[in-house]
C-alpha cells in the first residue's frame, strides 16, 4: 500500500489540546526505549518524523501524525497516528510517573475517534509487569488493543518462535484468548504491509 503523505500535526502536553477527533485514530504506547517513534518512522516510510533518542523519555509529549492515503471516493482517507510519552522510565520521578498515568489515561478514555492501541512490547524483554497491567487495564476498561513486539531484528527464527509462545503463555494466564498480535523490526520493516493493512481495514469502520 503506498502513502500519500504524511505530516506533523501537534505536540499536545494535555489530552484537550489534542486535535479534534474527526479521523480514525491509533495510539502507540509502550515502555521508554521501546521503539514507539522509531515504528512511526518506519510505518510512514520517513527516517525523522518521529523523534527518536536513545535516552529513554525523551518523548514526554502527546505527538499527531496525519497520514493520508490516495483519495477514495469521497472519503478523505486520513488517519492520526499518535506517539505517546513513554512509561516504566526508572529515573523518572513518582510524581512524573503517575502524572503520566493520568494523563495518558484520560486520553486513551477521552479520544472516542480512538480505533485501538497499538502496545508496544520488546521482544528482547521477558513480559514486564508494568505491560501485563497497563494491558488488564484496557482490557477491563474495554479499550481495544493489539499487542506489536519491537526490535524482532534481535533474534534469530528460533530465539523469535520461543520468545512469542513464551510471552502468549504467560498472557493466556490472564486473558481467555489473545489480542492479535504484530511482530515488527523499524531496522528490516518486518511487519509494515501488516500494520497498514490493519489500519485501512479498521479505518473502514470509522
Ligand atoms: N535493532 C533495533 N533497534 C531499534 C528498533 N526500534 C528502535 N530501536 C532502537 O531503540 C532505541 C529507542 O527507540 P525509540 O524509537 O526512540 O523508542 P521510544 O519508544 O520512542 O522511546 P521514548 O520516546 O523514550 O519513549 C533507539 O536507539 C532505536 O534506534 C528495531 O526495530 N530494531
Ligand atoms: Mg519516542
Amino acid at each position: 500500500m503506498e502513502i500519500n503523505s504524511v505530516s506533523f500535526v501537534k505536540s499536545s502536553a494535555h489530552p484537550r489540546e489534542c486535535p479534534p477527533m474527526d479521523k480514525p485514530e491509533y495510539a502507540f504506547i509502550g515502555r521508554s526505549n521501546v521503539g514507539k517513534s522509531s515504528l512511526i518512522n518506519m510505518i510512514v516510510g520517513r527516517l525523522s518524523m518521529a523523534k527518536i533518542s536513545s535516552t529513554p523519555g525523551k518523548t514526554q509529549l502527546i505527538n499527531h501524525f496525519e497520514i493520508n492515503l490516495p483519495k477514495k471516493g469521497d472519503n478523505d482517507n486520513s488517519w492520526y497516528l499518535t506517539d505517546l510519552p513513554g512509561f516504566g522510565y526508572a529515573k523518572v520521578s513518582k510524581k512524573d510517573r503517575v502524572k503520566w498515568e493520568k494523563t495518558s489515561k484520560q486520553f486513551l478514555e477521552g479520544r472516542t475517534n480512538l480505533m485501538c492501541t497499538m502496545m508496544l512490547l520488546d521482544s528482547r524483554l521477558k513480559p514486564q509487569k508494568v505491560d501485563l497491567d497497563f494491558m488488564a487495564y484496557m482490557g477491563e476498561t474495554g479499550l481495544p488493543f493489539v499487542m506489536v513486539f519491537t526490535k524482532v531484528d534481535k533474534l534469530n527464527k528460533a530465539e523469535k518462535a520461543k520468545f512469542l509462545s513464551d510471552y502468549q503463555a504467560e498472557m493466556l494466564k490472564q486473558w481467555s484468548k489473545m489480542p492479535p498480535v504484530f511482530v515488527t523490526s523499524s531496522e528490516t520493516k518486518e511487519g509494515r504491509e501488516e500494520l497498514l493493512n490493519f489500519f485501512e481495514q479498521t479505518n473502514s469502520l470509522f
